[in-house]
Order: structure tokens, then sequence, then C-alpha cells
């Protein structure tokens, strides 16, 4: 039995419930664990691809995913996510098991093996896979919430782009549609530092971001990224606003990268004196405990609770996705294109007759 608290001096901002703050710790700490155990798999060889991790950003995706309508049946809202943005799915529905399946090519993951990592899509749970041209979802979900207008649905669609992706002609053509348009949608834009090598300084003349909102003619909110409710509070507004039909909101959230692009990158043009800042006094998760506890939100029993649960989870999770097996290779062409045809491969010219191979 988790221990009692006793009410808090200080309220719980936003509306959050108790239970609320609890869901909020689980997705972190299951973000967390989950990377964590990646880590292990890929060093073991069992990854196929690159892994990304999101650490020191866990804070950001799980709380601005925590302000949407959360459905599984295709009628809540929607988001795109990135690369770096596990904590987001996993608020939105997705499971471990299908994770630990992706990064292995499982036969039996989202995607039969045929795509790495997180990038799948569930129009039910509300996530739109991300694609690896960079910025280009930013006019897919323009789309996206153009049609939730237009069909007067009362939805509300979020993306997400890093720091490096705005430079791209998609992002600004996605947003200024989205702003003319008044669609419902939310643009968080996570300043980490760095694209790949490229420091952020180096991508916009910019003051910041946020700067930016107003050459849209949109909403414009900054945000300490590192900061969970900060972040959820930023989030809700945003998604409020959309919802209310006033348009589109950008929200810078400030964060760090703390490990390199992906597990193959040894970072080594970020500084070590820098990461280590931003890992010693800086990690969303710790400060996130920390405000629970010093406001008697919650009880160390309770978070600790929580941690058992995850850990079971992911133990049979990461079994049970060990154990999924390969895709056949006969699958290999299946369910590529639309019609569920197979077409000599576009990359050449003049394709070979499969049939006098
Ligand atoms: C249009 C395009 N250009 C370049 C790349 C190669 N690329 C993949 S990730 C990346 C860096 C992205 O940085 P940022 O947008 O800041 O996101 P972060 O990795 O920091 O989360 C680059 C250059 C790409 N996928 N698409
Ligand atoms: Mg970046």
């Amino acid at each position: 039995m988790a221990e009692q608290t006793e009410a808090p001096s200080v309220q719980i901002p936003h509306n959050l419930s108790q239970q609320e703050l609890l869901e909020i710790y689980h997705y972190l700490y299951l973000t967390r664990a989950l990377e964590e155990r990646l880590v292990n798999l890929f060093r073991q060889t069992k990854i196929v691809g690159g892994l990304f991790r999101s650490l020191g950003q866990e804070g950001e995706s799980v709380a601005s995913a925590f302000a949407l309508r959360r459905r599984e049946d295709g009628t809540g809202d929607m988001l795109s996510p990135l690369i770096r943005n596990l904590g987001s799915m996993l608020v939105m529905g997705a499971r471990p098991v299908e994770v630990f399946r992706q990064y292995m090519a499982k036969g039996d993951s989202p995607t039969r093996g045929k795509e790495l990592n997180i990038h799948f899509t569930d129009y039910y749970r509300g996530f739109i896979g991300q694609i690896s041209p960079l910025g280009d979802l930013v006019p897919v979900m323009t789309g996206v919430t153009l049609t939730f207008k237009q069909r007067g649905e009362d939805r509300v669609g979020m993306v997400y782009i890093g720091d490096g992706a705005t430079s791209t002609g998609a992002f600004h053509e996605g947003i200024n549609f989205a702003a003319v348009q008044r669609c419902p949608l939310v643009v968080i834009v996570e300043n980490n530092g760095f694209a790949y090598s490229t420091p952020t300084s180096r991508q916009t003349a910019a003051v910041s971001f946020v700067d930016k909102a107003p050459g849209y003619g949109v909403a414009g909110e900054q945000v300490d990224g590192n900061d969970v409710l900060a972040v959820y509070g930023a989030a809700r507004r945003a998604v409020d606003r959309a919802r209310a039909g006033e348009g589109v909101t950008l929200l810078e959230v400030i964060t760090y990268r703390r490990l390199g692009h992906a597990q193959h990158d040894n970072q080594s043009y970020q500084s070590a004196e820098e990461i280590g800042r931003w890992a010693a006094g800086n990690d969303p998760v710790n400060r996130y405990v920390a405000a629970l506890l010093e406001n008697g939100w919650v009880a160390e029993a309770e978070l600790a609770s929580v941690r058992a649960a995850v850990d079971a989870e992911l133990d049979a999770a990461e079994a049970e996705a060990e154990a999924s097996p390969l895709p056949h290779p006969e699958e290999t062409l299946e369910g590529v294109t639309a019609d569920g045809q197979l077409r000599p491969p576009w990359t050449r010219l003049s394709p070979p007759d499969p049939t006098r191979a």
C-alpha cells in the first residue's frame, strides 16, 4: 500500500490532479528506462539501425503530449513526433513492446521490419510517424488540422520540429499556411542546442525561435523545456487556443541534447563542461521529482511503486519482443504500395523482367 500524503500546502498547478502527476511521472520514467534498455540491446547488436536518445528531453516530450486529448478510437487529438519524441508516442498510447519490436525489426512489429525505431503511425491512437526529410511533417500536420477544421471536428494537432529543421523551406511553408488558415495546430520548436554537430547559433540569426512567431502572425511562447510542469502549462494554453479556434501557436522549448545525435556520434563537438552542467542541475526527471516531493504532492513510496510497475512492464515487453519472429523474406514487398501490387523498383530506368531473371 502506498503511504498517504498530507494535504499539500502549495496548490498543484494547471488543475492537474495527483493522479495525473503520477501518470506524467510514469511516462517520464518509462521513456528513460525504455531507452536505457534499448542501449543494452544496441550494444548486443540486437538493434537494426541507429539508436537515437532523448536523454534530457523526456520532460518536454511527455508534458507537451500530455496536454492533448488522448483517445484510442481515432477521435482524439493527433501529433507528429520526431526521433527524440519517444515520450510523446508513449503518452499517445504506443506500447513498449511495439517499440522494442520496431528497433529489432521483428516480423510482428508495427511496420513488420520495414521501418526503423519509432517511425510508425496509428491514426486511431493519434500519431503520425515521422519521415526522414526534416521539416516535412509541418505541412503534413497543417493539412491534417485543416481537415479537422473543415470537417468541424473538435480536434487539435501538435507537430515537433528541431532547431535545425526550422531552416527548411517545408517549415516555413507549413507554418505560414497553417497561420493563414488558422489551423488548430501547435508547433513545438525543440531548441536543444544542436542539429547534429551544428550549434543553434549557426542555424538562425534570430535571438530565439519564439521571435519568429510574430513574423508568421501566430501566438508565441517560450518555455524552459526541462521544467515539466511549465511545459505542460504552456502546451495546455496552446492546445486550448487551438481548440477555441484561435489558430496556431509556436512554442519554443529550451532544452539540451545531452548525448550525441545517435549512438554512433561521440559528440566531440560538444563541451563536456556544458553537458555536465545540464546533467547535474537541470535533468527534467530529477527536477520534476524534486517539485513533487518538496511540495508534498506525492510521496516517495508512490513514485517507487510507479517505477516497480514500469520495470515489470518492460521486463515482459522486452522478453516478448525478443521472442518475436523475424519477418519472412517473401513479405518484403508486401504493404509497400497502396494497392498492394508489386511494382518494378523505381530506382531503375529499365527494370528487368522478373519472370525472365
Ligand atoms: C531535409 C533534411 N536535411 C538533412 C537531414 C539529415 N539530418 C537528420 S537529423 C539532422 C539534425 C536535426 O537537428 P534538429 O532539427 O535540431 O533535431 P535534433 O536532432 O536536435 O532533435 C540532420 C541534419 C534530413 N534528415 N533532412
Ligand atoms: Mg536540435
